[in-house]
């Protein structure tokens, strides 16, 4: 369905940008449905198909916000754009709390790089070739922000994770359309440099990153459309090997990664938006070694970003 909405806008907004500027060529009115007739219309759904699946993979703000070793969720509000912590112990929830409110931002991660030890929020203005900021936190108090590199045409946002070693969060960048991937590295808000990491088969696409195989270097979470996933094992930026990790059930969203249970190894986090209800899938590695319900969200919050403009609210993201 989200699919469909975001066909659909992209077209409309093609159909109007082609017609403009036939209009500025010609000087002169054109029927927009000739026009639109000229676009590959094929071509054009599955570009716009892989954008939107890029897109739909929204992420969770997971982390460690109480300092008490156990990681916890962020939820967004999509009417009020309000953020509340909910603390966990394993997969139970222990309390929460209100985080900052975001106006016009939305949440896709957290991480600390500001290196003060508190995990802070990353936040994108959109969801395709977005601008990016970071919000500094104490605990769940916003105690300022800085605007972070913005992401080029055709790619977007998918994780954190330090790719070099130096103890700064860098970005995970990916693009939907060649499948290529890219870490830009960070020293606190700040581009340093960039490179570009391997590039994914046909039907798979990036969603998160985390150190599954426990050897200090970040890796990447990869799923198929059929729900599958894979780990690939980086070695900074170059490819070292794969294994399959479980597969997601259809009507479930992959949301994040972190190590609930504290055994050192990275779990899965999954969101069903329909019911809010969260899981944990327990890994040894990219074994699957269990599952526990996590809370339930109530209504009108989400672990993940809806993608809304301020014109989209009363079509779906704020009810
Ligand atoms: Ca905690
Ligand atoms: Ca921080
Ligand atoms: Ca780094
Ligand atoms: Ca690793």
């Amino acid at each position: 369905m989200r699919l469909i909405q975001v066909a659909h806008k992209c077209l409309l907004a093609l159909r109007f940008e082609n017609e403009s500027e036939e209009k500025a060529k010609k000087g002169r009115t054109v029927n927009p449905l000739t026009q639109f007739k000229k676009i590959p219309i094929l071509q054009l759904l599955i570009a716009l198909a892989l954008v939107a699946r890029a897109a739909g993979t929204a992420r969770a703000a997971i982390s460690d916000f109480n300092g008490d070793g156990h990681p916890d969720y962020v939820l967004q509000n999509a009417c009020t754009h309000q953020t509340a912590i909910w603390y966990l112990n394993n997969n139970v929830y222990i309390g929460s709390a209100w985080g900052p409110t975001l106006g016009w931002w939305f949440l896709v991660g957290a991480a600390d790089f500001n290196r003060d030890s508190h995990p802070d929020y990353v936040l994108l203005n959109s969801n395709n070739a977005p601008d990016t900021a970071i919000w500094y936190l104490s605990g769940r108090t916003f105690v300022g922000s800085a605007y972070g590199p913005s992401v080029p045409s055709g790619w977007g946002w998918v994780a954190t994770g330090d790719f070099n070693g130096d103890g700064h969060p860098d970005y995970v960048l990916y693009n939907p359309g060649t499948r290529q991937t890219a870490i830009w590295y960070l020293n606190n808000n700040v581009y340093v440099s960039g490179g570009y990491g391997p590039t994914l088969p046909n039907g798979w696409a990036l969603v998160g990153a985390a150190d599954f195989n426990r050897d200090g270097h970040p890796d990447y979470v990869l799923e198929h459309v059929t729900g599958q996933t894979a780990i690939w094992y980086l070695s900074g930026r170059t490819f070292v090997g794969s294994a399959y990790g479980p597969t997601v059930r259809s009507g479930w969203g992959w949301a994040g990664t972190a190590d609930f249970n504290g055994d050192g190894n990275p779990d899965y986090v999954l969101y069903n938006a329909d019911t809010r209800q969260t899981a944990i899938w327990y890994l040894n590695n990219n074994v699957y070694t269990g599952s526990a319900w996590g809370p339930t969200l109530p209504a009108g919050w989400s672990l993940v970003a809806a993608w809304c403009a301020p014109w989209d609210y009363g079509y779906g993201c704020c009810q």
